[in-house]
């Protein structure tokens, strides 16, 4: 095209525009500020629909156009943004008359395109339906609607929530708790041979006091009743695996995951080491490839210790509260089992990623979770808020039950590698505590990361056995490595 050619082109365009602005117009009128050409638009124009930056239009120029003309044509407006390999502005449009603005662009002949600023996100997410989703923050701060787009749980993984039982009949629970499927239950028969008569939901693991007149003796006992009696067990099991996008209460972190009730803390919340180390057992025993321990106490114990190393050669992840300050003598070192070898040790965080005072902290600290006012399934049958690094855990149980499923191949170890190497290290900052720290270990856990290093494991392309674990059952392994955490009858 030749130089007079083009200018009567440009000429033509320039006052056929005028004239198609100025008839749009007539008082709802504003001039932009340019600087060597005014530009009138119309305030007639509707915003324009979709996700877009506001302020913001993408304009993209001929490739014939010359230096001089783009720079006359850019010169009316503001440019926010400039990517002249690749012929792009982004400039500025008053809020509000982004498609005015665009309609103008797109009549002038230096242009080939103008577009909106639209957003894009880093991926998908799943928000799910279930009513008290805005009340829970602890989930959209550890990422986990990202996360849910791999997985949100497979019922062939089972947590245990080892602790004061969980309300079974919950409506937001009950669908997602374990069975033992070899129980027939109420029949006052042991049918699958493991020890306990009629263990539908899990054991019950506590002890009384006998009294012979002169002193009380300590005595173990057990039996089926699994039923909470104090809320803890409840509200820690919700926050790990309560249904997810089932229109119902609250989204566990592991929605589709099965949840075993294993009972060690009577109605006061307490229990003994004994019954602890028999709740690990049984947990690891009947096929939970996680345990939540949300519970602790200062002394170091080698029972327990053995415990938590049953679990660690049985490929089971065990995780733990680090433990709340004792407000009576302000004890803040991290507890047991948590302060054990073999157990990821979980502090807590609030809404900003701050630790809370309460969380106790420690050399033994592996990782953060929220644990600031937690909404979940509560015993009375309701939901409650409460706090503590007992409400931490369950997030990081939940994490583990996530990455299984998405790759049930995994050993433990590996799996508690992942949430370890992808937490935030939300405290390096401003509290100038890069890397690992007593306060919150490696981080504050994030679900997205750890689901997206989880998927880059390729799946086996050897068959595995069905996952299926019986007790004093010996570890076999079909095919080479990895085998841990497999076990057969
Ligand atoms: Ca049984
Ligand atoms: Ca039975
Ligand atoms: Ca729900
Ligand atoms: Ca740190």
């Amino acid at each position: 095209m030749g130089e007079s050619k083009m200018v009567a082109r440009l000429q033509r365009s320039f006052f056929s525009l005028i004239a198609i602005v100025t008839g749009l117009i007539g008082p709802m009128m504003i001039i932009c500020a340019g600087r060597a050409e005014r530009m009138e638009i119309s305030l007639a124009a509707p915003p324009c629909p979709g996700d877009y930056a506001p302020g913001i239009v993408l304009v993209g120029l001929r490739s014939d156009t010359s230096h001089a003309q783009r720079n006359s044509l850019l010169s009316r407006w503001t440019v926010a943004a400039d990517m002249p390999v690749i012929g792009v502005a982004a400039i500025h449009a008053p809020v509000g008359m982004e498609c005015a603005v665009l309609e103008t662009l797109q009549q002038d002949p230096r242009v080939a395109f103008a577009e909106l600023d639209y957003a894009a996100h880093a991926t998908d997410v799943f928000i799910p339906n279930d009513p008290d989703w805005p009340r829970q923050w602890g989930p959209t701060q550890i990422g986990a609607p990202s996360a849910w787009t791999v997985t949100t749980g497979t019922a062939s993984i089972v947590i245990a929530i080892v602790d004061s039982g969980i309300r079974l009949n919950h409506e937001d629970l009950a669908a997602n708790l374990w069975n033992n499927p070899g129980e027939t239950p109420g029949n006052g028969i042991d049918d699958d041979g493991n020890g306990q008569v009629d263990d539908t939901w899990g054991w019950h693991f506590y002890h009384q006091w006998a009294w012979n007149g002169e002193e009380y003796t300590y005595m173990p006992a057990e039996n089926n009743q699994v039923a909470d009696d104090n809320g803890h067990g409840s509200h820690v099991a919700g926050i790990a695996g309560a249904g997810i996008d089932n229109e119902t209460g609250i989204a566990g972190i592991a929605g589709n995951a099965r949840l075993m009730t294993v009972k060690v803390l009577d109605e006061y919340g307490s229990g003994w080491y004994s019954d602890i180390a028999q709740g690990i057992i049984y947990a690891v025993d009947n096929g939970a490839r996680v345990i939540n321990l949300s519970l602790g106490g200062r002394e170091s114990s080698q029972t327990l210790q053995e415990a938590m190393n049953y679990a660690h050669t049985h490929g089971v992840l065990t995780v733990a509260a680090a433990g709340n300050r004792d407000t009576t003598d302000g004890y803040d070192a991290v507890l047991y089992p948590a302060a054990c070898e073999h157990v990821l040790a979980v502090a807590a965080t609030d809404r900003d990623d701050l630790r809370p005072s309460f969380s106790n902290h420690g050399p033994q600290v592996d990782v953060a979770a929220p644990g600031v006012e937690i909404y979940s399934t509560w015993y009375r049958g309701n939901y409650f808020t409460r706090s503590g690094t007992s409400m931490a855990a369950p997030h990081v149980s939940g994490l583990a039950a996530l990455i299984w499923s998405a790759r049930p191949h995994l050993s433990a170890s590996r799996v508690g590698g992942i949430i370890t190497t992808t937490t935030f290290d939300v405290n390096s900052g401003t509290l100038q505590l890069p890397g690992w720290d007593e306060y919150i270990g490696w981080g504050r856990i994030d679900a997205a990361r750890a689901l997206a290093e989880t998927i880059q494991t390729p799946l086996p392309k050897y068959h595995y056995l069905p996952l299926i674990l019986r007790r004093r059952a010996t570890p076999i392994c079909l095919e080479p490595p990895p085998c841990v955490g497999l076990w057969t009858k």
